[in-house]
């Protein structure tokens, strides 16, 4: 009975440091926030770009991405690997995602490489940032397991670049859909932080192991505040990841391709290598 006792107050204890960690950057990047130069994609956490890829290229990535599609996830070439999330997560089921695509495809290459990407962010936010990945993301049509509103992470801040290679004209296409402007929201993130923490509490080991409750919106924000993000292939959403965010739920059309765009602020980059996902891959390896 005491080692038990001993034992919760050593986990609660552990607890307490992680959690004044996290507020402690939660708060930090919403001041940060504040002090960005203020434009659309600063203010709003995101902005829309038409026409920012070649349509023949859109058809094009699509036929190489489809080629490469499994049923499980797996080792394509070197770094690049197919990505099923449901080897990984308890939601997403229907998403697949080849991670760094860069490495078996010249025009992402080429995109990789050609610092327009930075360049847009870097204007908007006034500071340096890095692009770390470019992935293929697969979804799948899928009204049962989408994820719902979450951020990505709690600190510190992480930008997305989502490329339609496809139409999205209908919530069946499975539009991006985020709350404008929640990034800076502090007392609801916060709550929500708690709130998070108790449902990890609760959650089942297997659960706990996939995803972070913490990241998740379970109160304040609903579809009625939220932005959808039709557009036709080629069309790019920057994106701040600390927006509440996520895929449309009732995705019931078409399969959505996105060319995904991953960057950090290089004050926060450490040549980390860029990983997501690996494990299922890992995993797959030792099973056959
Ligand atoms: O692909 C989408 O529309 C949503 C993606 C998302 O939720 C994420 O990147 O965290």
């Amino acid at each position: 009975m005491l080692r038990l006792f001993k034992k919760a107050v050593k986990r609660l204890k552990q607890e307490i440091v992680v959690a004044r960690r996290e507020i402690r950057g939660i708060i930090k990047d919403r001041q940060e926030y504040l002090r960005q130069p203020p434009n659309q994609f600063t203010t709003q956490g995101y902005e829309v770009i038409t026409e920012f890829w070649d349509k023949n290229e859109c058809d094009r990535l699509i036929q190489v991405t489809d080629s490469l599609l499994r049923d499980r996830s797996y080792s394509i070439k070197d770094n690049c690997y197919l990505l099923c999330r449901k080897d990984i997560h308890d939601v997403d089921l229907d998403v697949q995602q080849i991670m760094n695509a860069q490495e078996i495809d010249h025009k992402l290459s080429e995109l990789f490489h050609s610092h327009v990407l930075e360049d847009i962010f870097e204007q908007r936010l006034g500071e340096e940032v890095v692009l770390q990945s470019i992935s293929i993301k697969i979804d799948n049509t899928d009204t049962q397991t989408k994820r719902g509103y979450h951020t990505d992470g709690l600190t510190p801040t992480v930008y997305k670049a989502f490329i339609y290679l496809n139409d999205v004209d209908e919530y069946g296409d499975g539009p991006y859909t985020a709350i404008p402007s929640s990034h800076r929201h502090i007392v609801k993130r916060l709550i929500n932080y708690f709130y998070g923490w108790g449902v990890n509490i609760f959650a089942t080991s297997k659960t706990k192991a996939t995803r972070n409750f913490k990241e998740d919106f379970f109160l304040f924000y609903s579809d009625r505040q939220a932005d959808s993000i039709f557009g036709k292939a080629g069309t790019m959403i920057i994106s701040n990841q600390q927006l509440v965010h996520k895929g449309w739920h009732q995705h019931d059309k078409t399969r959505r391709y996105a060319i995904i765009c991953y960057l950090i602020p290089k004050k926060n980059y450490s040549g980390q290598a860029f990983s997501f996902g690996r494990t299922a891959v890992k995993q797959e390896a030792q099973i056959t």
